[in-house]
């Protein structure tokens, strides 16, 4: 408990400090907070997905205690359902998804963009648990085999990596039937983890092993989902399997299995965690929504830089232009018009210099000057402009899977950023706040989490 307040109190200060620090860097690049700042503020979600019949629903009604899900052999729900408690004064109802994703208190509202389709497949349900206290549960529709987006009517895996990313703990469940058919699934998943860690936040569970007619079939199962699992994860090294099954009430466990009968009580356990999970997941969460404002002014910068060096050259050629215009115009005019009588460069050498001899060549070379601005404001942005937006994935280098991952979610903010501001991030200074950034990264941060 004295962990929970003390996360809940560290977590706070995480809001504080980044609200304070990062406001000003957000704003100058027109990135809301929200997306940062919605994870710390709802409760600990616990995230259950897996194959249809996998036994979900029935592990969840077995960690409240109380048959609040559905079950069944067939895939008997088509619904994300968000579990939770309901507020003091409040009492237990049903919320339809177009509210869940609208309503500012909750989490949700990175859902939007899934649409309409989706939300009559969400909802929220909130249940007098003392377990619902402590987190929040999503049941989902079980994965089924080769469902299409235009099957489900809505983008499923899209759904299922939203709510990954936001999850501190994250069951995935197989059944030794189908043992390791959701590989789609962990893809969604595992784009929304970052680097090599965010991998703890998932626990692997091969539940109803009750239903292997023998030990060997069990072997067997347990061995394809570790084939199928390396498969997925592409480790050599296996994570921990949690082998289950629900207990049905009084009968003693069939034979062959009694030695796994704890592991139920283990996996339990290992979900009670999921509120000092917690930390980990906001930390990771915090540092990737600022790695991902630093990977936009990084983006930002070398389009500005990209520009500079085009326009730096037009610009040489300009000022070589009107610096020629300025000494020689007003000869060359004269060798081909017969006009000004008298040329700058002539009377200087003769002693005739007046000052209304400055007037041609200077009007001269700012026309010059000007035309250079114009060519490189009209012509040359336009067209580096576009070029770019054609080729944005080559903008910056990508060193790493993860930086193509956080890329990959900020592409379109960057595009429009670029398509709509351009022209006002050529003049921001992308390296000063992108020191901020990187020291709020290093220190800032760093400091405030090895206080847990
Ligand atoms: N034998 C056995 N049956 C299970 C187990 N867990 C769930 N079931 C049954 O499997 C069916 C599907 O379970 P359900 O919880 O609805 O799966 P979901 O689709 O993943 O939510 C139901 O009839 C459950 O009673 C288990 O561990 N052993
Ligand atoms: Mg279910």
């Amino acid at each position: 408990m004295k962990d929970e307040k003390a996360a809940k109190a560290l977590i706070k200060k995480l809001d504080k400090l980044l609200r304070s620090k990062m406001t000003p860097i957000y704003k100058r690049y027109g990135v809301s907070m929200q997306d940062v700042l919605t994870p710390l503020m709802w409760k600990p979600l616990v995230l259950v997905i897996g194959n249809y019949s996998s036994g979900k629903s029935t592990f969840i009604n077995e960690l409240l205690d109380m048959p609040v899900q559905r079950t069944g052999q067939a895939p008997t729900d088509d619904c994300f359902t968000i579990l939770t408690c309901p507020a003091e004064g409040e009492n237990e109802e049903e919320v339809p998804g177009g509210t869940v994703v609208n309503d500012e208190r909750l989490p949700f509202a990175t859902l939007l963009p899934f649409g309409e389709r989706l939300f009559s497949h969400l909802r929220l349900k909130k249940i007098k648990s003392p377990v619902l206290e402590n987190f929040a549960i999503i049941d989902t529709p079980g994965m089924l085999d080769s469902v299409t987006e235009k099957d489900r009517g809505y983008d499923y895996m899209g759904v299922v990596g939203e709510l990954a990313r936001m999850a501190d703990l994250i069951i995935l469940m197989f059944d030794p039937h189908k043992a390791g058919t959701i590989k789609e699934t962990y893809q969604a998943i595992r784009s929304t983890l970052p680097g090599s860690t965010g991998e703890d936040r998932v626990l692997y569970v091969l539940n109803r092993i009750d239903e292997c007619d023998n030990v060997p079939d069990l072997v067997r199962s347990y061995g394809t989902l570790c084939w199928n699992l390396s498969q997925m994860t592409g480790r050599k090294d296996i994570p921990r399997l949690y082998l289950t099954f629900a207990a049905k009430e009084g009968d003693s466990p069939p034979q062959g299995v009694e030695s796994w009968v704890s592991e139920r009580d283990e996996l339990k356990r290992a979900v009670d965690t999921a509120p000092t999970m917690r930390i980990n997941h906001v930390f990771q969460e915090a540092e990737r929504g600022v790695r991902e404002l630093d990977l936009q002014a990084e983006a930002l910068a070398a389009f500005k830089n990209g520009f500079g060096g085009k326009a730096q050259k037009i610009l040489k050629v300009g000022l070589l232009l009107s610096l020629l215009v300025f000494w020689f115009g007003d000869l060359a005019l004269k060798l081909a018009a017969g006009f000004p009588q008298k040329t700058l460069i002539v009377s200087l050498f003769s002693g005739a210099f007046d000052d209304s001899l400055l007037v041609f060549p200077s009007l001269a070379a700012l026309l010059v000057l000007v035309l250079t601005a114009i060519v490189i404001n009209s012509f040359l942005f336009p067209r580096f402009k576009k070029n770019t937006l054609e080729e944005l994935d080559s903008l910056i280098p990508f060193e790493t899977a993860y930086k193509r991952d956080l890329w990959r979610r900020i592409r379109d903010r960057v595009s429009s950023s670029i398509e709509e501001e351009g022209y006002k991030h050529l003049w921001v200074s992308h390296s000063w706040y992108r020191k901020r950034l990187k020291r709020f990264l290093d220190k800032d941060i760093g400091r405030l989490k090895s206080k847990w």
